[in-house]
């Protein structure tokens, strides 16, 4: 029997000897929010017109019984919240709308989550928003916000205005800001003539949506970039320099999901750039295989080097941090749930980190001391203080988290066919 207090006070002690306060760690991880992408629920369908995804967003996997209505999602969210420690957003699509006739994108209204909002409360989580665009026939040729058909571009532009609003909405309703989150598919598979004409629809666009202006205080803007997508290899309307430009000009936020970049780049490295010219910045913790192939979030180096320059640059207030992926393979709980204890993990072992040696090292250039420090925290204990934090917050860990999965799996989820 592995007592958990014990390697606790034991893990304890060895971080005090490279000057490190677990207890001071353990608060702050606790502080931090982080936002659960209701899309792993039931791979990105939505409630709005159940059809399949497209337009350069695809969902691997035939793993059975997603969640099929609001009340299962609600249901599945739940049992992850009862399983992991800590403090929680929920990042909402447009189309998990509960609304009992068909709602046109751009007409969707506050009423329109009312009831999310109301979950939201009871679970004291705060509330992230993203209008969608994609899935629907208005999505033309794979041109949405840069289409050249003013009809179309209307259309999206009304979608994500009334989705700030909502965002506002959640906002004042809750008292936490909420983070909306505009994310195109558009582009094409194959070298395109015109590369400008599309961008500079793309900025008209964006002028009318952020026209109004909206409390910082109730909602957050936020603008996400993509290299490419399947079937869109070629060009991407929204890529990194444009929405880079758009949001330190417009003194937006910018999204860096770890996905939508060249293979070989990380955006663990382009925090504190951007971060120097923004005033916030969200993250899509995601996990690419080859592509953006958004794999469940594993305890990986990305994952570590990301944690570590929010940590060290002190910049986790100016950040906010979502998930992104969706994998339909397996028990969508387990997905939802592994990556989101890999983030704090991983969280926890950057807070844990020897900090003033590592700094000392670095100053007196002392780079053997640094790689030898760099080093020696990965073999520090900072799994015991997890399991500790689990512990204290009433959470399960190891086999019993385990058995809990597989106890919903089988007398809650399969009963869903
Ligand atoms: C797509 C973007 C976007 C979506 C979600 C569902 O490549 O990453 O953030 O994953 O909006
Ligand atoms: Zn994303």
């Amino acid at each position: 029997m592995i007592n958990i207090e014990e390697e606790y006070r034991i893990a304890k002690e060895r971080y005090l000897s490279y000057g490190v306060d677990v207890e001071e760690a353990m608060e702050k991880l606790a502080s931090i929010p982080l936002s659960i992408q209701c899309w792993q629920g039931d791979d990105v369908e939505g409630f709005l017109d159940k059809g399949s995804l497209g337009d350069g967003l695809q969902v691997t996997g035939n793993y059975p019984y997603k969640a099929r209505n609001i009340a299962e999602l609600q249901e599945d969210i739940e049992e992850v919240l009862s399983l992991l420690p800590g403090t929680f957003k929920l990042n909402l699509h447009s189309t998990y709308l509960d609304s009992e006739k068909s709602v046109r994108l751009d007409q969707i209204e506050p009423k329109h989550y009312e009831s999310w909002v109301k979950f939201a409360k009871k679970h004291h989580l705060g509330l992230d928003f993203n209008p969608t665009l994609f899935s629907s026939p208005m999505v033309k040729e794979g041109f949405t916000l840069s289409s050249k058909e003013e009809g179309v571009r209307r259309f999206w532009i009304e979608h994500c205005k009334r989705a700030r609003k909502i965002g506002e909405y959640f906002g004042k309703e809750l008292e936490i800001p909420c983070v909306t989150n505009i994310w195109i598919p558009d582009g094409y598979k194959d070298e395109p003539y015109d590369r400008l004409g599309p961008r500079e629809r793309l900025k008209d666009s964006l002028d009318e949506i952020f026209a109004e202006k909206i409390d910082k205080k109730y909602n957050i803007d936020s603008v996400e970039s993509k290299l490419f997508g399947i079937g869109l290899e070629a060009y991407t309307t929204g890529n990194h320099e444009f929405y880079l430009g758009y949001a330190v000009k417009n003194g937006l936020a910018l999204t860096l999901d770890s996905g939508h970049f060249h293979p070989t780049e990380y955006i663990s490295d382009k925090i504190s750039s951007v971060l120097l010219f923004t005033n916030d910045l969200l993250l899509h913790v995601s996990r690419p295989m080859r592509w953006d192939s958004d794999h469940v979030v594993i305890f990986d180096d990305e994952l570590n080097r990301i944690a570590e320059s929010l940590v060290r640059g002190n910049l986790l207030e100016k950040t906010h941090i979502g998930l992104d992926y969706f994998d339909g393979s397996i028990n969508r709980i387990a997905a939802w749930c592994i990556g989101l204890r890999a983030t704090q993990m991983a969280l926890l072992k950057a807070l844990l980190e020897p900090s003033a040696l590592l700094k000392k090292a670095e100053d007196s250039y002392d780079f053997t001391t640094r790689l030898y420090l760099h080093e020696e925290s990965k073999y520090l204990p900072y799994q015991a203080v997890y399991r500790y934090f689990a512990y204290k917050n009433k959470k399960k860990m190891g086999k019993e988290f385990e058995e809990e999965l597989h106890n919903y799996e089988t007398n809650v989820l399969r009963k869903r066919v």
